[in-house]
């Protein structure tokens, strides 16, 4: 359809920074595509009352909300306040997003039960020494035992962790002792993981208390049960199952889907079944095969967090974040996109039909109308990746070669900085880490999560921010689709230290690392804990006495809430660049940004501008400085 050039031009550059996501989104609005772009401008004007977080909808004497300016109605029809209904709402989302994580982690940990009673195909356990050094925390006995014994009594031992009656989940004993000690002091030790989501899913209920501080409490015991738990699980059981990510080199953006290969993108969170997608594209039948098919070969693509899971392990190239799942599809040269959970636009399979791609779903909980499904469970996941890649395989001559236009240049990116690569970059020590921080070359480290949100120019406050930072000598470490971003503008290259300020480009330029360091998926925020951990021990602190900081620029998940309060829970404090549903409240306002102070020495802020939010992450970052006497 002719649109004119400069209505293209403008809309797009208003709806991503990069360049290549730019072509594509003029090129789904010349092919008539609807996108989130579109439905957000349908959606015009949002819910006031929503936004400000003051209306509730949990029980049909409702729905209710109160009157943002303190006229009437003051309070619910069953007498919640602003501040209830507020509190309630965000210990909700919070809830959520701690579930989502810790039911991944969940199912990660129930395959490696499987593999290790050799019930599982296709899976191995990748890295022993892991497996060993995690069962020791557990206390389990590893002199002697086959490592499938090993894995068998952790994974009994991390699924206890879920529903544990010893009222403290194992692996907050990896926090130092000043952090549990201030945790303990105030009553938000995790007590099991499944606990306190199930509390936090009571404590919502009409009539369970009107004391919104005290709700706000259980949300971060909530989340510190994610962080310490549910995601820390996922990323240890996905790293003994798959392999510990170390350094490795590989590419981004929409270009690294190919005009002459089958291109099977893969979407979502859980690496469970593209493990077996890995091998499967391997296949030497299905390879002949594409080769019958006209094809080159077959090329795996990530999207999301399932892509970085993939690439931090085998350096797959990702396609792009979460705003670009409906712009890979509209490159016409998808055959197949694979689906497993979270983050999945339910919309996907509309998009897929102005195309001739087919959108496969694999998990039980997560089927899209539509979608083929084609459910992943461990002892046949192997042959269902074959199927799926089979099916990606015969769609490739439905491609219509006239609709298809794939960016030109992938950008070169290195990825694969676990906790434990960190470490050996480092020459197998935090000491050099810390030397540069005591002397001032790096003033502190920030860490960057979370999502993409139409609400903000893709991209725009992951990149802006993390640039800021590193000019200012801060170290930046990012999961998620944060990742990803810096990854499409060249971030996560050793050449960008070039843009980093002189104390930290010498470091970066000795350890041949980039500024800003790529630190895996979602869940992989437990790797962002550790690393602070770690330090924090070395030093004998709290984590809340580092000199670090978080930052959320573009979220949109109840995840990210669950990562934000776990970061801020466990001492840093945390930027958002988008509001969260509070503003009705400015008691919630009030507790989040300035009374968790006196708590647990951290707190949130809402900065929309990354510029000044980097100025509120350096000002926190020297004030903790000067705490420590460096
Ligand atoms: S995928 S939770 S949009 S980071 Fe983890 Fe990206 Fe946010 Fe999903």
């Amino acid at each position: 359809m002719y649109i004119d050039p400069e209505y293209l031009k403008e809309t797009s550059e208003k709806r991503s920074l990069d360049k290549t996501d730019q072509e594509i989104v003029q090129k789904a609005l010349q092919d008539g595509v609807e996108t989130v772009w579109e439905r957000l401008a349908k959606q015009q004007p949002q819910c006031g009352f929503g936004q400000l977080g003051i209306c509730c909808n949990r029980c049909v004497m409702g729905p209710c909300r109160i009157d943002p300016f303190g006229g009437e109605p003051k309070r619910a029809v069953c007498g919640a306040t602003r501040d209830l209904i507020a509190a309630r709402n965000i210990l909700d989302d919070l809830a959520t997003g701690a579930a989502a994580h810790s039911d991944h982690g969940r199912e990660v940990i129930e395959v490696l039960l499987e593999t290790a009673e050799g019930k599982s195909r296709g899976y191995r356990i990748m890295d022993v020494d892991k497996l060993k050094a995690v069962a020791g925390e557990y206390g389990i006995e590893t002199q002697g035992k086959k490592k499938a014994a090993i894995a068998k009594a952790l994974a009994l031992a991390m699924l206890e962790e879920f529903g544990t009656v010893k009222n403290r989940i194992q692996l907050i004993q990896r926090a130092p002792d000043k952090t549990r000690e201030m945790w303990k002091r105030i009553g938000i030790t995790p007590r099991s993981v499944d606990r306190e989501i199930v509390e936090a899913m009571h404590r919502v209920h009409m009539g369970v208390g009107a004391d919104y501080a005290n709700i706000l409490l259980h949300a971060l015991r909530t989340s510190l049960s994610d962080g310490w738990g549910g995601s820390m699980m996922a990323t240890e059981g996905s790293d003994i199952l798959f392999g510990t990510p170390a350094p490795t080199t590989t590419h981004a953006n929409l270009g690294v889907l190919k005009k002459d290969a089958v291109n099977i993108v893969l979407h979502g969170h859980n690496p469970i079944l593209s493990e077996m997608m890995v091998l499967a594209a391997e296949d030497a039948a299905l390879k002949k095969l594409a080769k019958e098919k006209g094809a080159r070969g077959i090329n795996l693509a990530g999207m999301c967090c399932t892509g970085n899971e993939l690439l931090m392990r085998h350096g797959i190239p990702i396609a792009g974040n979460e705003l670009d799942q409906e712009l890979a599809i509209a490159t016409g040269s998808v055959e197949v996109m694979v689906i497993d959970y979270q983050c999945i636009f339910p919309s996907l399979t509309d998009t897929a039909k102005c195309y001739h791609t087919q959108v496969v779903s694999t998990s039980e909980k997560s089927k899209i109308p539509g979608a083929t499904h084609l459910e992943c469970h461990p002892e046949s996941a192997l042959d269902t990746a074959r199927e799926i890649v089979k099916l990606a395989v015969e769609n490739f001559p439905h491609r219509d070669l006239q609709r298809v236009r794939i960016p030109e240049k992938p950008m070169k990116m290195m990825a694969g900085f676990s906790e434990e690569a960190v470490r050996s970059a480092l020459g197998g020590s935090y000491k050099p880490l810390i030397d540069a921080i005591v002397a001032g070359k790096i003033r502190g480290a920030v860490g960057i999560v979370g999502c993409n949100n139409p609400k903000v120019q893709q991209d725009y406050g992951h990149i802006t921010l993390g640039k800021e930072l590193i000019k200012r000598d801060i170290l930046v470490v990012e999961t998620g689709c944060a990742a990803i971003a810096s990854g499409k503008a060249g971030l996560l290259l050793p050449e960008a230290a070039g843009l980093a300020g002189d104390g930290l480009r010498s470091v970066c330029e000795a350890l041949k690392v980039p500024p800003v360091l790529h630190m895996g998926s979602c869940v992989d925020c437990s790797r962002i804990l550790m690393l602070a951990a770690n330090i924090a021990k070395e030093l004998n602190v709290g984590i809340e006495d580092l000199p670090l900081g978080g930052a959320a620029p573009e979220w949109y998940s109840q995840k990210a809430i669950s990562i934000g309060a776990y970061f801020v829970a466990s001492g840093v404090f945390t930027v958002l660049d988008i509001p969260p549903k509070i503003f009705g409240s400015p008691e919630v306002v009030n507790l989040l940004t300035a009374g968790l102070n006196g708590l647990v020495n951290a707190a949130f802020a809402v900065e929309p501008d990354p510029v000044k939010a980097a100025d509120l992450l350096e000002e926190v970052i020297e004030k903790k400085r000067q705490g420590l006497g460096i």
